[in-house]
């Protein structure tokens, strides 16, 4: 398997526990809380999530990254394809919202939480063409402005294979040091009077990523890479401290995924995410740094 280029040792590899959808919500909670994540196999409907993903592949070919001799929902890339996110094909589509907060993921967020959940209004939706995938990082450094108990789901909207490029979960970081020294910076915070950045000046690289190197991380930490031959209607949760990336995109196809946020109702929300029209990294902060 290969992420950001390089290639990971198959003997530091290993697959994600699976959780079934009506399994009882405490050893959810369970295994959330040990393995920092919880990989629900058929949590949703395949055939809805197929069909919204050629919904999403009609617009993607409205903006050229399809190939014009192929149908649209082989999603076959364009000769130089070069999309990777694509959050203004989702945000404002109400298919989209219906299916995402409307449907079955509010009610499972609020068995697994215990109380009423909420989500982010901002959807972050993955358009990744042949390539090199998202590099490592831990989620609360791009939305930790309200609680750090906020859970991402990540849902590809078709099968995903090894080579089309799933996510990659680094097994135990959510128990890292990094959880001191890098997760608490935030991504949009800027040094006043300098060019560097916090995650800069900390090391990390201005992206937020903490490194470009999957394999230097895995070295560092320890622990293996996990993944899972992923289907349509599963649904990966992890928590905000949990290190992730993803696979490259070594397929000549598109590959569509949705990533989206819930939290407790009552806990601060990170407003950059929120309201009609978030503000997402537009909120900058200035720091003494
Ligand atoms: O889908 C990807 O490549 C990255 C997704 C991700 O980083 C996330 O869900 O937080």
């Amino acid at each position: 398997m290969i992420s950001a280029g390089k290639q990971l040792d198959p003997q530091l590899l290993g697959s994600l526990v699976e959780s079934h959808p009506n399994g009882p919500a405490s050893e959810q909670q369970d295994s959330l809380a040990e393995n920092g994540y919880l990989f629900v196999r058929g949590l949703l409907d395949p055939e809805v999530v197929k069909a919204l993903r050629v919904h999403l592949l009609h617009k993607v070919a409205d903006h050229g990254q399809l190939h014009p001799e192929h149908p649209v929902e082989a999603g076959i890339a364009a000769d130089g394809a070069n999309c990777a996110f694509m959050p203004e094909l989702a945000n404002g589509d109400d298919r989209v919202w219906d299916f995402l907060y409307e449907d079955a993921l509010p009610g499972f967020f609020d068995r697994l939480l215990g109380k009423p959940s909420r989500h982010y209004d901002f959807t972050w939706l993955r358009v990744v063409a042949p390539g090199k995938g998202t590099h490592p990082h831990m989620d609360l450094v791009y939305m930790g402005r309200g609680t750090d108990e906020v859970y991402t789901a990540w849902i590809p909207l078709s099968d995903v294979s090894e080579e089309l490029g799933g996510l990659i979960v680094l097994e135990g970081s959510h128990r890292s040091a990094l959880t001191e020294s890098y997760a608490h910076i935030d991504v949009d915070a800027i040094c006043d009077g300098g060019d560097q950045t916090p995650m800069e000046r900390a090391g990390f690289l201005r992206s937020g990523a903490i490194t470009d190197d999957p394999v230097e991380l895995r070295n560092q930490l320890g622990g293996r890479w996990l993944t899972a031959d992923y289907r349509a209607g599963d649904v990966l949760i992890f928590g905000m401290y949990t290190a992730h990336a993803s696979l490259d995109n070594q397929s000549n196809q598109i590959r569509l995924s949705i990533d989206c946020r819930f939290q407790a109702a009552d806990l601060p929300a990170d407003e950059r995410w929120i309201g009609e029209n978030p503000p997402a990294h537009r909120h900058k902060i200035e720091t003494i740094c």
